[in-house]
């Protein structure tokens, strides 16, 4: 007989024995000791396996393949056993009536919606019920819509590669230039202006990209902005309803238009909210939220420029709109105090947990 045959053998020998030893077993000590007698180091298995080198080459494989069928033959069945001594020791404790049936099962964890998802919809909210409707549009656009509709000349630096995410290839045509990443949700409102008549009251929610990146900037993040477009629509209307959205989302606070500069909107101003960590102290330059001025950058808004009034063919002689914007990561932050807006992204269960 050769070497080959004879290590063949011990490996049918093994697994009687191992199938014989098995049924013996009565505890879960003595099967991982069983376990360990075929599989371990110094194992049966590993003895046969060190007669591999003595074998024929050619005799190797079969019993490699011998050898491995038996690995999984030991490891189902010791699986297969302690399983039922587990049940085994289940069904003894139920007939003893150490369980306790009347125990409240595990309740399942409840997700909840993500903070800036919640921001989104009450933001979404208080414009619905002040009249508003939703409008979405595509994430990726083109020059005409995102920059040059809105009175942002060729030469703008806001155009500069350095803010904007174009995209290779030329699937929108030739003529309308690379496509790019909107840098704001203003796209939106033209689509919508071209499509339909006024009078316009709409929202405008959604991702916008910037290439910016720190702790108060993400390359992706998300907007709300709104138009309104009418006749003798005027900027103490644009004031009322800004006034009262503030007042919605962030209870009674003080509230001030500060001059500024947009291309599509004249006259602009920023919106700022009285800080709420500092108000009415006396040292305000303490204050990490408002670094001392007492209150917080939170909309840009203005009046619809007359330049993208004739973009979308209505008449700059006889209507007039306001149009406003905001960031939704920032808004979030300020209401409920959160510090980094990498925390949005980061997934980390202890950030989300809280919300
Ligand atoms: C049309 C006409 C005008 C939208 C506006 C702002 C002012 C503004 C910023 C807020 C924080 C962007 O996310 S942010 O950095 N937005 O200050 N947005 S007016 O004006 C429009 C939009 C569309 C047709």
């Amino acid at each position: 007989m050769e070497v080959g045959d004879d290590l063949l053998g011990r490996v049918k020998i093994l697994e009687n024995r191992f199938h014989g030893e098995i049924s013996q077993v009565a505890n879960d000590q003595e099967l991982l000791r069983l376990k360990a007698c075929y599989l371990g180091k110094q194992g049966h298995l590993a003895e046969v396996l060190r007669g591999l080198g003595q074998m024929p080459s050619e005799q190797r494989p079969l019993l490699g393949q011998e050898a491995n069928r038996l690995k999984q033959v030991i490891d189902h069945s010791c699986r297969d056993t302690l399983k039922r001594f587990e049940d085994e020791k289940k069904q003894k404790k139920l007939a003893q009536g150490v369980v306790d049936l009347t125990l409240p099962g595990r309740s399942a964890v409840l997700g909840s919606a993500h903070p800036l998802r919640q921001t989104m919809e009450e933001v979404e909210d208080i414009f619905l019920h002040l009249g508003f409707s939703i409008f979405e549009g595509p994430d990726v656009e083109q020059d005409y819509y995102n920059f040059a509709a809105l009175n942002i000349s060729a030469n703008h630096p806001a155009r500069d590669m350095q803010d904007t995410f174009y995209i290779d290839g030329d699937f929108l045509g030739g003529h309308v230039g690379p496509p790019l990443l909107r840098t704001h949700t203003s796209p939106v409102q033209i689509h919508v202006m071209e499509s339909h008549k006024p009078p316009i009251r709409m929202i405008a929610p959604g991702a916008v990209y910037r290439r910016d990146s720190d702790i108060t900037h993400t390359p992706m993040f998300h907007q709300v902005e709104g138009l309104v477009v009418d006749q003798e629509v005027r900027f103490s209307d644009l004031q009322g309803i800004v006034a009262l959205f503030l007042r919605k989302f962030f209870g009674k606070r003080g509230v001030r238009f500060r001059p500024s500069y947009f291309p599509f909107t004249e006259p602009s101003a920023e919106v700022d909210l009285a800080c709420a960590a500092c108000e009415g102290k006396k040292d305000k330059s303490a204050c990490r939220l408002c670094s001392g001025t007492g209150w917080l950058e939170v909309m840009g808004c203005g009046m619809v420029h007359p330049n993208v009034l004739r973009h979308v063919k209505y008449n700059p002689e006889k209507l007039t709109g306001f149009a406003f914007g905001m960031g939704i990561e920032r808004m979030a932050m300020l209401r409920l105090g959160i510090p980094d807006i990498r925390l949005f992204y980061e997934n980390d269960l202890r950030f989300l947990r809280q919300f």
